[in-house]
């Protein structure tokens, strides 16, 4: 396992330079509007594909990744919703601790399970602390999970968990409102967290326009990650891509 990923993402964050992850749920996928979205991650310079979802009721994940990588050098991530979602093919996995909840299993459980199979595996493991923020609409990674979001207007408690998961070790921290949010993760409560904690920031969820994805990387974040939004219309991958890439904090 080397940790190219991380090392990358390290040294992106010391430049204060900023990352876009779009995420693919292989169950929504047909492959034939993959290949479109392929093309513009390309030609916008995207740096990460996220793969993961909370439900997998298909197949498709090996023959996603399989598909990624015949046709891009962009680094595909697993972002898996449970312990079965796992493919080899991938290069990297976070190995997330839902760190907002208090589902043991979600915190550890999972994990036990899934330890032998990436210890073996050739997979670059990124733990990741995993913060659901309330996102105005129950999401299915809320109902799957079992557990309550971090209230949108608590950025102290959110900071707290943040800091708590940084003490544990984790090397990344992942703030998502869940994908389909109505509201994203506020401004202030990226700000709030990125100056707490110095590990790598990744927000998430419901963020649905260029101008909310560079107010999130202004207030902090690190690497913004969208999934619905360019599932509805894959051009806007060129200008999230833009406008993320554009900021450029000082640190
Ligand atoms: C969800 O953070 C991701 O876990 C992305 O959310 O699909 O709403 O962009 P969206």
């Amino acid at each position: 396992m080397d940790h190219t990923i991380y090392t990358d993402l390290l040294q992106a964050k010391k430049k204060g330079q900023k990352k876009f992850a779009v995420l693919i749920d292989p169950d929504k996928v047909r492959l034939g509007k993959v290949d479109k979205v392929l093309q513009l991650a390309k030609d916008a310079n995207v740096d990460y594909f996220f793969i993961g979802g909370s439900l997998i009721v298909n197949d498709m994940l090996d023959l996603l990744i399989k598909s990624i990588k015949e046709n891009t050098n962009i680094p595909c991530i697993l972002f898996p919703g449970n312990s079965y979602q796992l493919s080899y093919k991938a290069d990297a996995i976070l190995f997330l601790s839902l760190i907002s909840g208090r589902n043991p299993e979600l915190l550890i459980g999972n994990h036990v399970l899934a330890a032998p199979y990436l210890k073996m595996s050739p997979l670059e493991v990124i733990s990741t602390g995993y913060m659901l923020v309330d996102g105005g609409v129950p999401t299915t990674v809320q109902y799957i999970s079992n557990t309550r979001p971090i209230p949108a207007n608590k950025d102290d408690i959110a900071m707290s968990t943040a800091i708590a998961g940084e003490l544990l070790g984790l090397k990344c921290m992942y703030m998502d409102a869940g994908s389909g949010a109505n509201n994203p993760v506020p401004e202030s409560m990226i700000d709030m967290v990125s100056s707490a904690v110095n590990v790598p920031l990744i927000v998430g969820g419901g963020i649905r326009t260029p101008e909310k994805a560079m107010a999130n990387v202004k207030a902090g974040a690190d690497v913004i990650v969208v999934g619905n939004a360019i599932e509805k219309d894959p051009e806007l991958i060129i200008d999230m891509s833009a406008a993320i890439h554009s900021v450029k904090t000082s640190v």
